[in-house]
């Protein structure tokens, strides 16, 4: 308890440095926080969650597969050079999924995350300077059950240049945690919340200019099991869409830069299933087998909504904008998700073969890069499907 006041006393000096407003709302979620913190059930079992880097993010996923081929580009800028990256690969892995909650009863979880601000590679040649949680996009997905309380610390990277913060949907109070974790270069804040709501929820920063903090990758998602947890399934993959709004259109070599005007104008030149242009595809394509069934996390970081549909095989359930606790809808061809929300899908793979996984606003996924691939292999049902597995389509 005693680190926890220590941490909001640094919050509060962190946030008066930007200002008068952010100063008083932190003082006055210290208050708030320290009552709850008071009020907390010191029985609850501690369970520590500090989400690191993917194991595989040394690996950079090779760009411009086939699933996203390059387009022929009509708006062309000249750009200064490529930067030196300072990440392998921005992609977190889809695989990087925190096992199933099997307690049944509320525990603290603890969470660190840190905010960095990073330069890589978007597609081959062509850089960008990432702001993120932990250094991939998305972040961490961090994973609970509904009756846990959150103690979460975010500590903002010494090298950043700005001010970070997080807000997660599924957090109940001030800012969903942003007015609490307004957070200076090389300082650290805590936020502490109950998770009350069962669901798939998103999580980004939130301080100004907080689109452009968003666009630049700073979101992820939290998932909050209903009691009694999810069903089994075989696999499970955590996708997160977004876009990047940068000073020339994709393909154009060096250095992409933010650019608000493209923003304001929702005029993305990249739209990304996990921070990068095949991030998903070849080497980090999802995989099953046949007669698996297979449950995707995906949620919309950025802020077009998602047409998100499967080529080649359809969703046997839908969990709809994330609701945990209503009905899952059945057999879905395409389902929608908007900004700052999110849907668990869940398909049983019948037919071996590559499928792709896409925002079916097309000019996105093929032109763009909103384009994932999930590899299936095992025997064929010629029952099912009689025809080519591979080649055009
Ligand atoms: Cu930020």
């Amino acid at each position: 308890m005693a680190t926890l006041t220590g941490h909001q006393e640094r919050d509060v000096a962190a946030s008066g440095a930007m200002g008068a407003l952010l100063g008083a709302l932190a003082i006055a979620l210290v208050t708030a926080l320290i009552v709850g913190i008071v009020g907390l059930n010191g029985g609850f079992r501690t369970v520590t969650v500090t989400p690191g880097a993917p194991a595989s993010a040394a690996t950079a996923a090779p760009s411009g597969a086939a699933a996203a081929p390059a387009a022929p580009q009509t708006a062309q800028a000249s750009l200064a050079p490529a930067k030196p990256v300072t990440v392998a690969s921005i992609a977190r892995p889809a695989t990087d999924v925190p096992k199933p909650i099997n307690r049944t009863t509320p525990a603290l979880i603890e969470v660190n995350l840190e905010t960095k601000e990073v330069v890589a590679e978007v597609e081959k040649g062509q850089t960008y300077t990432y702001w993120t949680f932990n250094g991939t996009v998305p972040g961490p997905m961090i994973r609970g059950r509904v009756g846990d309380t959150v103690k979460l610390r975010l500590a903002n990277a010494p090298n950043s240049v700005m001010p970070h913060s997080i807000d997660l949907h599924a957090a109940t109070g001030p800012g969903g945690g942003a007015v609490a974790t307004q957070t200076m270069p090389g300082k650290e804040s805590t936020v502490t919340f109950k998770l009350l709501n069962p669901g798939l929820y998103v999580y980004h920063c939130a301080t100004p200019p907080i689109p452009m903090h968003v666009a630049n990758g700073m979101y992820g998602m939290i998932l909050v099991e209903p009691e009694g947890g999810l069903p089994p399934v075989d696999r499970e993959f955590y996708v997160v869409q977004g876009e990047l709004y940068t000073n020339a259109a994709r393909g154009v070599a060096g250095q992409h830069e933010f650019d608000t005007v493209r923003m304001d104008a929702e005029d993305p030149s990249y739209v990304v299933l996990n921070g990068k242009v095949g991030a998903l595809t070849g080497a980090g394509a999802m995989t099953a087998k046949v007669g698996e069934t297979v449950r995707i996390y995906y949620g919309v970081g950025g802020f077009l909504p998602s047409s998100t549909h499967l080529i080649g095989e359809i969703f046997d359930r839908v969990y709809a904008e994330g609701s945990l606790t209503s009905p899952p809808l059945t057999d879905v061809q395409t389902t929608l998700i908007p900004a700052g929300g999110a849907a668990v899908v869940e398909v049983r793979f019948q037919v071996p073969g590559t499928y792709t996984l896409l925002d079916h606003t097309l000019t996105r996924a093929l032109d763009k890069g909103a384009a994932a691939q999930i590899v299936v292999s095992g025997e064929l049902d010629r029952s099912i499907y009689d025809g080519p597995l591979s080649g055009a389509g």
